[in-house]
């Protein structure tokens, strides 16, 4: 059966054929067979074309493309067309989910779960506590004390993150919902609510709002929701509402509503909750009523008059108010500012013309000059700004000062065969613990426009160390420009540094200096909310990519979500600029 609505995107087959190759690791397969999926999910992770449109288009083009035999081409065109895959189906069978969880917690890769599945039957994460706790771990070959307290640490921070989802994996699956319920006639209205409708960073569960054209087809819809592929349990069931569990445990939560309440729900549901606490009490200041079914009027004799409820652009007029913007509805003042008409012009994606941190192929990137310049001249980019990390003695890098050298040759001569895009020449340089950094030399500097600096390791300083670390960093030369990951949060895995970040971003404000936005879904840094003080204080940002493959140019819409949230505006955001001299 064919399930056109619903199919895989090239993310879901990629991150099947990874879990099949890391189910192989432990399985103790072939080490050619391992590799093949994995880099089958390296390259379908970079193609830049959505597998189900070649398939569509021209199925035979997908034996052609890297990595992919007639064996990986077949188990594609299955996920495509069942939107599951018997193998790894089979392989979880066996070992279960338990062993994936395990290899998602920091600093465990296949070979240390196979050990301890095979020696201790570690399979699940509370075996793996149970046997840190027990000091297991630490008998075993290759391990210590040290990195079996380090698994008890990593184990901590999962478990205070592990039940959400990165914006980046709700965004697919909320679609993919969406595109099935919309295929029934009965349906008017449809949408995604909730945080992921207010581009939180990460979501908790999905919350789906529809409006059929009749409120008695309300049965037909759930019944529909609930046959979609991916659902393992239905939790809950009524008339108008349906809560499941899918597959890869995240719940989602239908709402059927009618037609005239839709914006109100939209609204409700679409939060945050403090918003929603906001606005009814302002509403009742002028004897109206706000719920999830509606605007009402308070008659003097107390009883209720629905006025409107069909959109959130009426509902927000009805009380006064300008249209908030879902991601602005997090109580920061955006109340105060639509009532002072002074809501911001927030930064779109189509206002971005530069991208100022690209990796290479000589670093950690995928891609090579030639081919990012192709990439970043279709999409429409006038400047990008080559930065991969270099090596240092803290840190070890292969791009070397030597290769840097040579690239910034190759620069100069690829630059005049691409005279529409130009190429700004950085570097990333991560900060040395005492905050001092291992700078190229002197004739190799001079050639570069400007350097990028981040803290890449030592992230665990105390807070007063870590601030001077950086400030110390910032002043170390004047062609440091730019912080990439200012926090080095990693989202689920790793806090943000303990650092006065108010004390950064001032600095960086009066010396010009740029605070990036990390695009990667994974990142998103500058957080929101670190991004509205930077602004606050006139600290210029720029939304960068760190684009390591081709796809990676996607998540910019994550960066400028996130700006969003920040309340960031085309003045705030350096690579708005279509001149990348102004900077
Ligand atoms: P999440 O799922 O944790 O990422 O965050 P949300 O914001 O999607 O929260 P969720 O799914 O619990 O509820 C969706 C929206 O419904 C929420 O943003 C606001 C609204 N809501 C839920 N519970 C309440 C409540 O007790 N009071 C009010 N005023 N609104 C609520
Ligand atoms: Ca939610
Ligand atoms: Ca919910």
């Amino acid at each position: 059966m064919l399930y056109n609505n619903y199919t895989m995107d090239n993310q879901q087959i990629a991150t099947i054929f990874e879990e099949i190759g890391q189910l192989l690791e432990i399985d103790g397969a072939n080490r050619f067979r391992v590799l093949a999926y994995k880099n089958a999910a390296e390259n379908i992770r970079g193609i830049g074309r959505e597998l189900k449109t070649i398939w569509k288009e021209n199925p035979d083009e997908l034996g052609e493309l890297p990595g992919i035999g007639q064996d990986l081409r077949a188990k594609i065109e299955e996920m495509l067309s069942t939107g599951s895959c018997e193998f790894h189906q089979k392989l979880l069978k066996k070992y279960g989910h338990g062993l994936l969880d395990i290899l998602k917690i920091r600093g465990l890769g296949p070979k240390k779960v196979a050990l301890f599945y095979h020696e201790l039957g570690v399979d699940n994460l509370e075996k793996l506590k149970a046997a840190a706790l027990a000091h297991q771990l630490s008998t075993l070959p290759r391990m210590g004390e040290k990195s079996e307290q380090e698994i008890l640490i990593a184990l901590d921070e999962h478990s205070k993150y592990s039940r959400r989802m990165l914006l980046s994996e709700a965004l697919p699956l909320a679609e993919q919902i969406i595109a099935h319920l919309k295929s029934l006639k009965e349906i008017d209205q449809l949408q995604y609510a909730g945080s992921l409708r207010r581009r939180k960073e990460t979501v908790g569960d999905l919350d789906i709002l529809t409006a059929p054209k009749k409120i008695e087809d309300a049965d037909k819809i759930i019944k529909h929701f609930q046959a979609f592929p991916l659902i393992k349990n239905i939790i809950a069931n009524g008339p108008t509402k349906c809560s499941v569990i899918m597959e890869n445990g995240v719940q989602a939560d239908l709402r059927v509503v009618e037609v005239r309440s839709f914006g109100a729900a939209l609204h409700y549901f679409t939060g945050s909750k403090d918003h929603n606490v906001e606005i009814r009490s302002l509403a009742q200041k002028v004897n109206k009523k706000v719920n999830e079914y509606g605007l009402w009027q308070i008659e003097k004799d107390k009883s209720e008059t629905f006025i409107i409820g069909d959109t959130e652009e009426n509902m927000y007029k009805a009380v006064g108010l300008k249209f908030i913007p879902p991601t602005l509805r997090e109580t920061r003042g955006e109340f105060e500012a639509s009532i002072n008409d002074e809501l911001p012009a927030l930064i779109e994606l189509s206002d971005l013309h530069g991208d100022l941190n690209v990796n290479t192929n000589a670093g950690l990137g995928q891609l090579n000059i030639t081919q990012l310049c192709e990439l970043y001249q279709k999409a429409k980019f006038k400047y990008i700004a080559i930065a991969d990390q270099l090596n240092t003695s803290e840190v070890p890098s292969p791009f070397t000062v030597e290769k840097l050298s040579d690239q910034l040759k190759e620069i100069d001569k690829l630059q005049k065969q691409h005279p529409h895009l130009h190429l700004l020449k950085s570097v990333k340089i991560p900060v040395n613990t005492n905050g001092s950094l291992d700078l190229p030399p002197d004739k190799v500097l001079s050639e570069l426009d400007f350097i990028t600096i981040k803290i890449a390791h030592s992230f665990n300083l105390p807070e007063p160390k870590q601030t001077a670390r950086l400030l110390k960093a910032l002043d170390t030369h004047k062609k440091v420009q730019q912080i990439s990951c200012p926090t080095a949060r990693l989202l689920n895995q790793r806090e943000p540094l303990a650092m006065n970040i108010e004390k950064i971003i001032e600095h960086c404000a009066k010396s010009d200096q740029i605070l990036e936005i990390n695009s990667r879904p994974d990142q998103l840094d500058l957080p929101d909310a670190q991004i509205k003080l930077a602004k606050t204080h006139r600290a210029k940002m720029a939304i960068n990519s760190d684009l390591i493959n081709s796809t990676d140019l996607d998540n910019l819409k994550y960066g400028v979500w996130t700006a969003q949230r920040g309340w960031a505006e085309k003045k705030d955001i350096v690579n708005s600029s279509s001149n990348y001299s102004s900077l």
